[in-house]
């Protein structure tokens, strides 16, 4: 059932990209492909912004605080692109956002507006399922800081289920899911990592015009307004309470049931359980 693999001429053919993606490398099987693309960065320099690194399978790939990205060979997109952005570091998770509405934007396209696609707050994409979030990708940045506490390349790696089979699908603490078990069919991965692909280029552009786009991604937050609890990475609780808003650097503020705001600069979260 697998379809063809990925390579640079099956995507070239979808590509509308100008400079996202026009630099492309594909492997079959590597260990982390933010590992990779990173390692390539730091030893070219004249690596231009824009480069892709996509993998039809890690052994070995990150998630967050030293978790795991699972994902049988050849059925999800696993991929990393590079950007030197220059911005200061506080901005850093312009680029999550971006990516993260880069990838609402390809999916909607692919399946349209039901099953609703989102965001959760700070790097999942999410499909809600039956009333219910489920985690169909994530987004992980490794950036790279020069002396003046400016992004000087931040490697933007993103997994998304695109074509796993419900039963391939990992054990996770957020439950997952994939575009077939969200909707009973599968998709052409080429076409949906090239609009994923131009979506961030778009919003790239448009942040490094200086548009900040924290405004589209509270739009797609399906935890504001919500009962929510965050927790560390161990699952120990920081705090619960209603998620308000977000700040321009992308922190979540939290308001507690006595009325106080706490700001949250990472952890995860889920909805509280209705009592
Ligand atoms: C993430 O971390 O969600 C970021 C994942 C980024 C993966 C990409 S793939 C290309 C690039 N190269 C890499 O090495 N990484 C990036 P976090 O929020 O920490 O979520 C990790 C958690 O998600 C795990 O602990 C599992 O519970 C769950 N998980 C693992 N694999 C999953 C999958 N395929 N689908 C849904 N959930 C998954």
């Amino acid at each position: 059932m697998d379809e063809p693999p990925l390579t640079a001429e099956r995507l070239q053919r979808a590509l509308t990209t100008r400079w996202v993606g026009r630099v492309y490398d594909y492997v079959e099987a590597t260990g982390s492909t933010n590992d990779d693309l990173r390692g390539r960065a730091a030893a070219d320099p004249a690596l231009p912004a824009g480069a892709v690194l996509l993998a039809e399978y890690q052994s070995a790939g990150r998630g967050r605080l030293g978790r795991r990205w699972e994902a049988p060979p050849g059925s999800s997109l696993l991929f990393s692109v590079l950007l030197r952005p220059g911005w200061p570091a506080e901005q850093a998770a312009w680029l999550t956002m971006i990516a993260g509405l880069a990838a609402v934007a390809a999916i909607r396209g692919a399946i349209g507006p039901s099953p609703r696609v989102g965001l959760k707050w700070p790097n999942d994409v999410m499909i809600i399922v039956d009333d219910e979030p489920r985690k169909v990708g994530g987004i992980l940045l490794d950036t790279a800081l020069d002396g003046v506490g400016r992004i000087e390349s931040v490697v933007v790696g993103i997994g998304l289920n695109v074509n796993t089979p419900a039963e391939a699908l990992p054990a996770a603490a957020t439950p997952p899911t994939s575009l077939p078990a969200a909707t009973g069919r599968t998709y052409d991965r080429a076409a949906l990592l090239a609009a994923l692909l131009a979506a961030l280029e778009t919003g790239y552009e448009a942040a490094a015009a200086g548009r900040s786009p924290r405004a589209d991604w509270d739009a797609e937050l399906l935890t504001l307004g919500r009962e929510v609890v965050v927790s560390y990475g161990d699952g120990r609780e920081i705090v619960s309470g209603r998620a308000e808003s977000t700040t321009d650097n992308g922190l979540l503020i939290v308001r507690d049931a006595a009325g106080a705001l706490h700001t949250i600069s990472a952890g995860d979260v889920s909805l509280r359980k209705e009592r």
